[in-house]
């Protein structure tokens, strides 16, 4: 069954291929003056990078690539967790339209008519690709298959599988025995390199980008999406070693911060976590730091290769990660809170002749990059897009923009369940701005918070209770409840899942 739809579907886009091809040859000079897209991605990445002022990060290549081009400081996601999040971005809408606000489901079953970016750029006679995690896949159990795809968007596919997911789960050191992914996870293999996951994506992306360096006359969008530094944190031994458990801080404070954030702004936090001693608090960071540096490593094997085969000059590359991460702020690890390090992404756009070492400071969001690639590419996108081009920013880094960045959480109903607590599901919306983050939870009914980030970039002291503050708290309620307004479809309603679709679950090879 499953094989027949997936027949009928590449048939379908093969015909709407080579009619969307046809029509761009007619109005346009040369396909191949269209620059390329080399789309990065890492899983569960917040700003730890030397490229934005971490000095205990060690991030050679990704900071190379910033020096390249432009670095959005800041970027924040739509919804802190990868199937929300990546739904979101390579559909170019926020959950509340594509209908997606959990994992292991696909817009297919929401919006299946929709064109996501990739798809988009194949209709305007890309090549489109995919190397590792784009959609959302279950980690570590689904590396190695197609994980919950969208087929539709990619006529290649690439899955490779290394020695950290088919040979040494036994030897990782978990809090929750059995458990990998969903639970903080580590372990320093023996093996090197060239035998890990993030580096055969590596190799494999390489391989792509040999065959589209022959093919001149057709542009490619090539997208690969690194596995680490999502748990479990695998990664060969000498990336440890770079980052000594003694150099590692632990987050201080936490009892006196917690005292004015609403429960429902620390329900993301796991029971396992709490126990957590300063030992393996250290252990965790050293662990995700060295995952970090391992992928920055795979990043700069696939620069090198572009670079080598004479890419690079008409090649667009972005780098981003699909949400933030906590390591101990608030006493939180992981993602799925609405503060600054959950919410916030890295990302950087090089694009040839647009600007070097250059820095954005206005608040942009992941749904910007589809309308960005597709006005710097002639890409035609959907017409039901929210993003901005942030192409104006690249130009003049001075541009600013629509100035406001919203991010949304889920709270309540079967989450909370497992936790004990019996409560219905209800939103939480962040909207953060150039000086403000300003959160609320069920419309307010579950608490607010107001973070100063001129005088607080760690987002220590809620402010939104401050009687000095009631008029910009109510300014800044209004703007949050419009934008909450523009993350919706013109109906108002968010697309249910319908009846009788499923999303690929290719899990556990
Ligand atoms: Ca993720
Ligand atoms: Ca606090």
């Amino acid at each position: 069954m499953l094989t027949m739809l997936r027949f009928l579907l590449v048939a379908t886009l093969l015909a709407a291929v080579s009619i969307g091809s046809a029509a761009w040859a007619a109005d346009t000079p040369q396909a191949s003056a269209r620059p390329n897209v080399l789309f990065l991605i890492a899983d569960d990445l917040n700003n730890l990078l030397g490229c934005y002022g971490d000095p205990l990060a060690k991030t050679p290549n990704i900071d190379r690539l910033a020096a390249r081009g432009t670095r959005f400081d800041r970027a924040y996601c739509a919804f802190p967790l990868c199937g929300p999040s990546r739904n979101s971005f390579l559909t170019g809408l926020y959950p509340n339209s594509t209908g997606i606000h959990t994992n292991g489901v696909v817009f297919r079953q929401t919006i299946p008519s929709q064109h996501s970016m990739p798809q988009a750029f194949r209709l305007s006679g890309y090549f489109a690709g995919r190397v590792g995690k784009l959609y959302h896949y279950n980690v570590p159990r689904s590396i190695g298959t197609n994980g919950h795809d969208d087929p539709g968007s990619w006529e290649l596919e690439l899955n490779p599988a290394g020695v950290d997911r088919l040979e040494e789960e036994p030897n990782i050191f978990t809090f929750t025995p059995g458990n990998f992914g969903g639970t903080l996870s580590w372990f320093a293999s023996p093996r090197g390199d060239e035998l890990h996951t993030d580096a055969l994506n590596a190799e494999d992306a390489a391989w792509v980008l040999e065959r589209c360096a022959k093919r001149k006359d057709r542009p490619f969008f090539l997208a690969v999406g690194f596995f680490r530094p999502h748990t479990p944190y695998v990664s060969p031994q000498a990336y440890f070693d770079k980052h000594p458990t003694s150099d590692m801080p632990v987050v201080q404070g936490v009892a006196e911060d917690r005292a004015d954030i609403p429960p429902a702004g620390l329900a993301s936090g796991k029971p396992e976590q709490d126990r957590m001693t300063d030992d393996q608090r250290r252990q965790a960071r050293q662990a995700y730091s060295a995952a970090i540096s391992f992928m920055d490593a795979q990043v700069g094997r696939v620069l090198d290769a572009l670079d080598r085969l004479g890419l690079a000059d008409n090649t667009i590359i972005v780098f981003t990660s699909d949400h933030g991460y906590h390591m101990g702020e608030h006493g939180l690890w992981q993602k799925m809170s609405l503060f600054e390090e959950s919410s916030r992404v890295p990302l950087l756009i090089a694009a040839p002749g647009l600007g070097k070492r250059t820095v954005v400071s206005t608040p942009v969001s992941h749904v910007d990059v589809f309308p960005t690639l597709a006005e710097l590419c002639v890409v035609k996108t959907p017409d039901n897009l929210p993003g901005q081009s942030l192409a104006p920013m690249l130009r003049d880094p001075a541009t600013p923009g629509r100035g406001w960045a919203l991010t949304q959480v889920t709270r309540g109903g079967r989450r909370a369940r497992r936790a004990g607590v019996d409560q219905e599901p209800f939103f939480g919306y962040s909207l953060r701005t150039p000086r403000w983050r300003f959160t609320e939870w069920d419309e307010g009914r579950e608490g607010r918070e107001l973070y100063d980030h001129d005088a607080d970039p760690k987002e220590l002291k809620n402010l939104a209770e401050d009687p000095a503050l009631a008029t910009t708290v109510a300014e800044l309620s209004t703007q949050l409840r419009d934008a909450v307004k523009t993350s919706l479809p013109p109906s108002g309603e968010i697309p249910p899942i319908r009846p009788a679709t499923w999303a690929p679950d290719l899990t556990n090879p």
